[in-house]
Parts: C-alpha cells; structure tokens; sequence
C-alpha cells in the first residue's frame, strides 16, 4: 500500500511511520510535513534512506501541494496538526488554520483521488473532561480549549465528507501518547529534561489533574490496525488504561531520575484546565488490540531515551523552545 503520512515529522507520525517501515515490507511512505516548530527530521534519521520512504516539504493547507503528490496514494493519515492546548490559549489562529481547514483539503483531496481510506488522527480531548466513567465514541463533543475545539472541526469534517461523498473516513481518539521524540513542551518530556538539566519543573494547579496515558508505540500499532481492519466510517477511542495525576508522574520522574521533589514549582493554573480524561475502549478492543507496554514500563524506557539521546533534546531546547518557554514562564509566574 502507498500510503500519504501528513505531520510524519512530528512525535505521533515519526513513530507511526517507522512502525509501517517495519512491519509491512511492501508498503511505500510519502511523509508530508510543513516543518512547523514541532516538525523535526532528526525523529527520522534512521529511516530517512529507506527506499520505501520520501519526505515531501509542504504545507496541508496548500491545495495545491497537496495535489502534488497524491499520485498513486491509497490510504491518507493525517497527523497533521497544531497539536499544544497551551499555545492554542495563547492564540488559535494557527489551530484553525491546520486542524480545521487543512482537514478539509485533504478530505478533498481524498474525494478527487478516490482514495481507499482516510484516516483522521484525533484525540480524547474533544469530549472535554469528566469526574466520574468513561466517553464513548457516541458521546457528544464539549471541548474546553482552543486546540481541542479545533481537532473536534476536523473530526465533524471527515464526518460530513463520509456522510455527504462517501470518502472513506475513519477517526481514532487516543488519549495521552508519551515516548521516544515527543517535543519537549508537553509535561513528561519537559518534566524530564528540566530535571536533567536541573531546572524547576512547573506544576500547573495542584497536580490532581488526570490524564489517561498510552505508550506511543500502542497507539501506533490501534492506528495500522483501524487502517487495515477498522470498518469505514467509525470512530475508535483508543487508550492506555493508565490514568494518573499529574502529582503521580512528577514524583516518578524525579524519583527515577535520584532528585528531590524540592525540583517541583507549583505555577497558576491552565486557564480552562480540563480535570480529568477518560475513554472507553471496548470498539478497538473487540478489533484485537490490546497496549503491549504497563505506564511503568513505558516510563522508563521514554525516561531512558531522554537520558541517552541528548543531542536530540537539547538544540531544542535551546532553540524555538528556549523563547517559547521563557514567554510561558513569565505569564505564569505573573513577572
Ligand atoms: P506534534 O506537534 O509533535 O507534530 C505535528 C506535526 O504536524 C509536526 O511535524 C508539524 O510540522 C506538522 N504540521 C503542523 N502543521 C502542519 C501543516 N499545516 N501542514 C503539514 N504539516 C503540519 O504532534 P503529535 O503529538 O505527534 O500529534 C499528532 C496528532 O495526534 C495530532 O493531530 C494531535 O492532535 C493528535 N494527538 C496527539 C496526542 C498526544 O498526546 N501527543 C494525543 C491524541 C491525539
Ligand atoms: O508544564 C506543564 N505543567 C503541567 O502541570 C505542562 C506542559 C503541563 N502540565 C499539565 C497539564 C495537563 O493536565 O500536565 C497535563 C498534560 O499536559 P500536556 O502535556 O500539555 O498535554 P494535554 O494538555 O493533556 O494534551 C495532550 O494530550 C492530548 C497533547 O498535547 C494533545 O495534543 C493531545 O490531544
């Protein structure tokens, strides 16, 4: 299968990407990335001579680019997104923009090509939060953020492309990914390497709020399966069965990395900051996943990786990320 990865440069689709290399041989990769601030090729230097893959440079949003290379695609993945709810607070133009137009351009472009399938990457977070039990796939959209407002855009498009043109759509719902190459501005990669590099990890709040988290090589695998096996049309939640506060996992990356909880700086809150994500994943579940990685396991690994692969963390961190993180910081602290 020829297949149109969209954010392949990115945490979700790098791994994505490099699962789908592995696991079918026959199957060619077209990687389509904008090199946003998130965008990263180092997350595929080890692949990047296959001759099964290619990285085309460009933007979703771009009608034309993306008609450049659908010759031949069979199946689209679109990853593709402004994917940060802190940043989206501080401006959402750019959610929109990507999440919600670039969706529908590529929906197009896979009305006009006759594509096989089309896959929509999405996430929990456009049920919006929940104290008690678990969304469905049935359950109606609330979300409370800018981002999640925008990816719930994107879901309502795909859907209306299926129920209108008939494009063969299928959404996934995945709660928390953590692992190897996610950008350091989400909490376990950030908690990580302020730790290593003995800086303050910035608690938002009292830490009690919860995320359900999966490793994110079990989401990559419910994604390959709901491409192959997955019936047109549908929605999968897909989660790791892990919910933890956010207290919880700071206290375990300290404690795995021999430092204090001195390390811990509560900071002001998440404005609109949702309580608790929970899914319920019976739909994928009956398909025949299952996660193959405990929270615990995969913590390790991702905090080990961390720990090995510095010269893949730290030109972030002081590049984009140093000015991004100073802004962020000076807003919480109120300075
Ligand atoms: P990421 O921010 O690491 O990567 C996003 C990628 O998309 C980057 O490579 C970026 O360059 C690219 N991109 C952004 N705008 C683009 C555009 N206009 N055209 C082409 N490429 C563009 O994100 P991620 O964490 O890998 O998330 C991937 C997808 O999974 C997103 O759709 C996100 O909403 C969804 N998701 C993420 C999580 C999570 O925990 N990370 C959970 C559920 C769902
Ligand atoms: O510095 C921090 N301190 C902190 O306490 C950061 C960055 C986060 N947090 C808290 C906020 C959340 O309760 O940690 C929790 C996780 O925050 P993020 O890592 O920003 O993830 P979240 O907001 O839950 O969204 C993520 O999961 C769902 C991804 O960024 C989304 O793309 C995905 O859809």
């Amino acid at each position: 299968m020829k297949i149109l990865v969209t954010g392949g440069a990115g945490f979700i689709g790098s791994n994505f990407i490099r699962l789908v290399l592995n696991k079918h041989p026959d199957d060619e990769v077209v990687n389509f990335d904008k090199l946003t601030y998130a965008g990263n090729l180092d997350n595929l230097k080890d692949i990047e001579a296959d001759p099964r893959y290619r990285f085309v440079h460009g933007d979703i949003c771009d009608v034309e680019a993306v008609g450049n290379v659908m010759d031949g695609i069979e199946a689209i993945i679109n990853f593709a997104a402004e994917s940060h709810v802190d940043r989206s607070i501080g401006g959402a133009a750019d959610f929109i923009q990507t999440d919600v137009y670039g969706t529908y351009v590529l929906l197009e472009a896979a009305r006009r090509h006759e594509v096989g399938r089309y896959v929509q990457i999405s996430t929990d977070e456009v049920y919006g939060s929940i104290r008690d039990g678990s969304f469905t796939e049935a359950d109606r959209l609330q979300p409370s953020s800018p981002y999640s407002a925008s990816k719930a855009g994107g879901d309502m498009q795909a859907m209306a492309y299926h129920a209108t043109f008939r494009v063969p759509t299928i959404i996934t719902r995945s709660s928390n990914n953590f692992g190897p190459y996610q950008y350091p501005e989400k909490i376990i990669p950030l908690f990580i390497t302020n730790a290593l590099e003995n800086k303050k990890l910035p608690l938002y709040g009292d830490g009690a709020n919860v995320r359900d988290w999966i490793y994110v090589t079990d989401n990559c695998e419910a994604i390959d399966l709901v491409l192959h096996r997955g019936k047109i049309g549908e929605i999968y939640n897909i989660g790791g069965g892990n919910e933890r506060d956010n207290l919880s996992i700071t206290r375990l990356i300290l404690a795995a990395l021999g430092k204090g909880e001195e390390m811990i700086e509560r900071v002001p809150d998440r404005l609109g900051h949702d309580f608790r994500y929970s899914i319920d994943c019976s739909k994928v579940t009956e398909l025949g996943w299952a996660p193959a990685r405990s929270f615990e396991d995969g913590l390790r690994e991702t905090i080990d990786w961390y720990v090995n692969n510095p010269w893949w963390w730290e030109k972030i961190k002081s590049g984009e990320f140093a000015q991004y993180y100073q802004q962020q910081y000076s807003n919480r602290s109120g300075s």
